[in-house]
């Protein structure tokens, strides 16, 4: 059934001349298995290429005309006789390329490791099923990104934090003696994008998670994803030597406390030999942290990486931190506590830095702790999960946001200093580099909660292997795979995707407005929430309108968060005059009727843009009536029936705040609006 479990490794049938072509490049395939990695390689080629071109090659040793060759030196004598250049590649890194063998044609995908030739099975199967030629091959690639990592936000009863895409697909009951084949299909399709790790319990962590009986339950999922070079992390809750050890502190200076830790990590690796690490979310949103001791977030990394130093595992702590007094401006908490922690974290820390400074909202400036820490790997964290860009029923492809702040110049070190290049360490000279991205899966047949879901999975892993690939290239690639390689199909999806993250920025909070949407749930327009415990958890607080305007000033007159970039970019962003629009009220609060690019004064731009979100929908809606015939009639139906529900949404984000901004501005709708219900 057409169902979307198998993703983008659906692998049907090539048709036409096309195939006929294929199959003459594709006659057998020389493979071995000795290793775990071998044979998950070439059980995956089997199925790939047998599903693709109707019969698996048969497997053969030796080479001849049409022979697809797979290894590495030590593993495929063949690959060792052709001398090929690897050394450039990595572990991870492989090539491609049409060779001559033995006086045949042939194609070999080679690497110095196991690893990379399967990631280099993925990228050949990715040709067939792009429909590109393999006629003259001649491909490198290497990551760009060494940690390309999952974190799943699951709780050990099952609930997913933020999750739209059922429960956890970990079934922690029937672990570790039941291993679901999901897991090993979870394995696959994150291999085939390059994703080489997994964090598998939430950041608001339990710190059950750490006692033997679910050490033994990660081990056999590491088992289970081992051979294709996917390590197993946890989050640590940093309370744990005083909820499971039995201590009376966790203070990160206290001997015992660094004891326990120590004695932790080894039983960690004593029953996950590769463990890959922990991912701390401390002194944030009530969570414990060094700071309960008076200690620093250096000191609480610190301890759990010299705990894991030994096994070679890494600490990656989240900078996504607020502190219990009220801020004057939440948006400078990170970057304020951090930034004069610089060079203090031991090698095996990274800092997790998620996109933007208040809370992967649906557009945020990058973060001003990009390429404000040189001397500290920062990693980056996405959001794949939509908790704030309507959960699993909106359609909203998120390539091009992420492209957005990959592309984005911190000026850190003058021009052209991308957050891509911090994030792949070029620009500070680090080796160990990461990204992270909340995964958007769950135990729901199609993994995401939606068809077009998947495409956010996939474009987050291709994303961590090139932080600087395009997201329309991606989201083309992702098309052809997993629906249709007809061009004029993949061109109208392609181009409703790319525009799908815009319009929804225009219908929940256009123009730089940020932090609007109803509390806790995170669905719904709540732009006029207010009080509360804590206002930095409200909307009035972000959005600050009143009679005579709208806008949260960060310049110098205002918070001045704005001086926590680059001066270049400080005076950018700061400056009304150069400001680029889509941050406008991120950055200023201005009068109602300043007038802006288009030349309507900002009430009607408002109106203009929440209404072009609700007109973008509809017309996705239209294209994708008019696609009936060009996709299965169950994902054909359930993306529909999604597409309605987004309307409806969009609408009611779009009236909602209208009739909410209105009552503050007083204006009237400008001609030819409708007015909220
Ligand atoms: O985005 C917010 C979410 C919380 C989440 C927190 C975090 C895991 O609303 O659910 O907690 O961020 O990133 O720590």
């Amino acid at each position: 059934a057409e169902d979307g479990y198998d993703l983008w490794l659906r692998y049907r049938p090539v048709e036409g001349v096309r195939a006929d072509a294929y199959r003459m490049r594709v006659s057998r395939l020389v493979a071995g298995d000795a290793m775990p990695t071998q044979a998950v390689t070439r059980a995956e080629l089997l199925r790939g290429l047998g599903g693709l071109l109707g019969a698996a090659p048969p497997l053969s040793e030796a080479a001849a005309d049409g022979a697809v060759v797979v290894g590495t030196p030590m593993s495929s004598p063949s690959i060792a006789r052709l001398g090929l250049e690897l050394g450039d590649l990595g572990r991870d890194g492989y090539l491609i390329r049409s060779v001559t063998l033995d006086g045949h044609a042939a194609t070999v995908i080679a690497a110095n490791e196991d690893i990379g030739a399967l990631y280099g099975a993925f990228h050949f199967l990715r040709l067939l099923q792009t429909g590109q030629s393999i006629e003259r091959l001649d491909v490198r690639e290497a990551p760009r990104v060494k940690l390309r990592v999952l974190n799943h936000w699951d709780n050990l009863d099952g609930h997913v934090e933020r999750g739209y895409a059922g429960a956890s697909i970990w079934d922690w009951h029937k672990l570790p003696d039941w291993r679901a084949p999901r897991y090993a299909d979870y394995a696959r399709a994150n291999a085939s994008i390059g994703i080489n790790g997994t964090v598998l319990n939430n950041v608001n962590a339990d710190a059950l998670v750490l006692t033997p009986m679910y050490l033994e339950k990660a081990a056999a999922l590491a088992d289970v994803f081992r051979p294709y070079g996917i390590r197993v992390y946890l989050s640590a809750r940093f309370s744990a030597p005083i909820e499971i050890g039995g201590l009376e502190t966790a203070d990160p200076l206290d001997p015992q406390v660094q004891r326990w830790w120590r004695d932790k990590a080894e039983e960690i690796y004593r029953t996950i030999p590769d463990f890959g690490g922990f991912l701390v979310k401390a002194n944030s949103e009530g969570q414990p942290g060094p700071q309960d001791y008076g200690r620093s977030h250096a000191d609480g990394a610190n301890l759990l990486a010299d705990a894991l130093a030994p096994h070679g595992g890494t600490v990656m702590w989240r900078a996504f931190v607020y502190s219990d007094e009220e801020p004057d401006d939440r948006a400078k908490q990170a970057y304020s506590e951090f930034v004069p922690l610089d060079g203090e974290f031991r090698d095996n820390v990274m800092v997790q830095v998620k996109n933007g400074a208040i809370d992967f909202q649906p557009r945020e400036p990058f973060h001003p702790l990009f390429g404000a820490m040189p001397d500290t790997p920062l990693m980056m964290e996405f959001q794949i999960t939509k908790e704030y860009l309507g959960f699993a029923t909106h359609l909203v492809y998120l390539g091009p946001m992420w492209e957005e702040v990959l592309r984005a110049d911190t000026h850190a070190r003058g021009e052209g200093s991308t957050v891509a290049k911090v994030i792949d360490g070029s620009l500070h000279d680090h080796r160990l580099t990461g990204m992270a991205g909340v995964a958007n899966i769950g135990s729901d047949r199609n993994w995401s909660g939606s068809h077009f879901d998947q495409a956010n999975w996939y474009a987050y892993g291709r994303l961590a292997w090139d932080p600087e690939l395009s997201s329309r290239s991606i989201a083309e690639q992702w098309v052809r795979m997993t629906f249709s390689g007809d061009d004029s199909f993949v061109a109208t999806v392609v181009d409703m995707m790319m525009g799908s993250r815009e319009a929804a920025v225009d219908y929940m909070t256009p123009l730089g407005l940020h932090h609007l949407m109803g509390s806790n749930h995170h669905y719904g327009p709540g732009p006029w929430l207010g009080g509360g415990p804590r206002t930095d958890w409200t909307s009035v607080y972000y959005h600050r309108a009143t009679r005579a305007g709208i806008g949260f000033d960060r310049t110098a007159s205002g918070s001045n968060a704005v001086a926590q970039y680059a001066p270049p970019v400080a005076r950018e962003f700061g400056d009304l005059e150069t400001v680029p629009e889509e941050f406008l009220l991120w950055f200023h609060h201005v009068p109602w009727d300043y007038r802006t690019q288009s030349g309507r004064p900002l009430w009607d731009e408002l109106v203009h843009r929440y209404t072009r979100g609700v007109d973008y929908v509809r017309g996705m809606r239209e294209t994708w009536r008019g696609l009936a015939g060009d996709v299965d009639p169950e994902r054909h139906a359930q993306v529909a029936a999604f597409l309605a529900i987004q309307e409806k949404e969009a609408q009611r984000w779009r009236d909602a705040s209208i009739a909410y901004f209105q009552g503050i501005s007083g204006l009237p709708l400008p001609e030819g609006y409708a007015p909220p219900p």
